[in-house]
C-alpha cells in the first residue's frame, strides 16, 4: 500500500527576503519516493503566524490524512542540515508576521512540556552525511514558529492517538537568501549558505530514509 507524507514549509519571516523552504517543498511536492511509488508526497507552505500558522498545517493533515509528517523551517545562520529532537511548549520570540511577539507564553496549558520527534533523526543524520551533507541532531528548534508548529503538530498526535509519525528539519540559508542579506545589510560576515539544488536533494534524501525506514 502506498504511503503518505505531508512535507510542509514557511514563507518569508522577519528580515529574510525569501524562505528556501518554500522550494524545497514546492519542488517535492506530487513526488513518489522509494521503490514502487512508496511513499507520495503532500506539499504545504504554513505562515510564519502564531495564531494561523498550525491551524494551516491541522488543515492539510486532515486533507491529505498522511502517514508521516515532515515539517520543515529556515535556520539562517546554521551551517548544516539540523534535525530536531524536541519541541518544548513555549514560544517565546520576535514578532511573527502578524506583529506578535510572544514572551514565555505555553502553547498548548494542558500539554506536556515537550515531545520527542518521532522520525529516525539519527539514520537521516547519517544519511546526508554519507552522500556528503553536513548534518546534525539538534536539541532545540528554537521558540519560534518551528518549534510552535513541530509541538503543535505532536501534541494534536499524541492526544488523538493516532498513529502518525511527525519531525522537524531545520535547513540553512539558500545561496540568494545570503546575496540578498549581504546587500541588505553592512556585516561583513556573510551567512552560511547552500545552494538551492543542494537544500532540495538533501530534504529528497531525508524523504528517501523514511520511505526506507517506516513505510
Ligand atoms: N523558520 C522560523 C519560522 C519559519 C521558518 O522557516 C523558525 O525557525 O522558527
Amino acid at each position: 500500500m502506498m504511503s503518505k507524507l505531508l512535507l510542509s514549509g514557511f514563507e518569508a519571516f522577519l528580515g529574510n527576503a525569501i524562505n528556501p523552504t518554500e522550494a524545497i517543498v514546492s519542488t517535492l511536492d506530487g513526488r513518489e519516493i522509494g521503490g514502487a511509488g512508496a511513499l507520495t508526497v503532500t506539499g504545504t507552505i504554513l505562515p510564519v503566524d502564531f495564531q494561523h500558522g498550525f491551524e494551516r498545517l491541522l488543515a492539510a493533515y486532515r486533507r491529505v490524512q498522511p502517514d508521516i509528517v515532515l515539517m520543515l523551517g529556515l535556520a539562517a545562520g546554521r551551517p548544516s542540515i539540523s534535525v530536531e529532537r524536541v519541541a518544548i511548549n513555549c514560544d517565546d520570540s520576535a514578532p511573527d508576521n502578524a506583529g506578535r511577539a510572544a514572551h514565555g507564553s505555553l502553547i498548548d496549558p494542558d500539554g506536556a512540556d515537550g515531545y520527542f520527534s518521532t522520525l529516525p533523526i539519527e539514520r537521516i543524520v547519517r544519511a546526508l552525511k554519507d552522500h556528503g551533507y553536513p548534518a546534525v541532531i539538534s536539541n532545540s528548534a528554537g521558540t519560534y514558529l518551528c518549534n510552535h508548529v513541530m509541538y503543535a503538530m505532536l501534541n494534536h498526535i499524541r492526544a488523538t492517538h493516532a498513529q502518525v509519525r511527525a519531525g522537524f528539519v531545520h535547513v540553512p540559508a539558500s545561496h540568494e537568501l545570503a546575496v540578498s542579506a549581504a546587500s541588505a545589510s553592512s556585516s561583513a560576515t556573510p551567512m552560511p549558505s547552500w545552494s538551492q539544488r543542494d537544500l532540495n536533494a538533501a530534504i529528497e534524501i531525508a524523504l528517501e530514509v523514511l520511505a526506507e525506514e517506516l513505510v
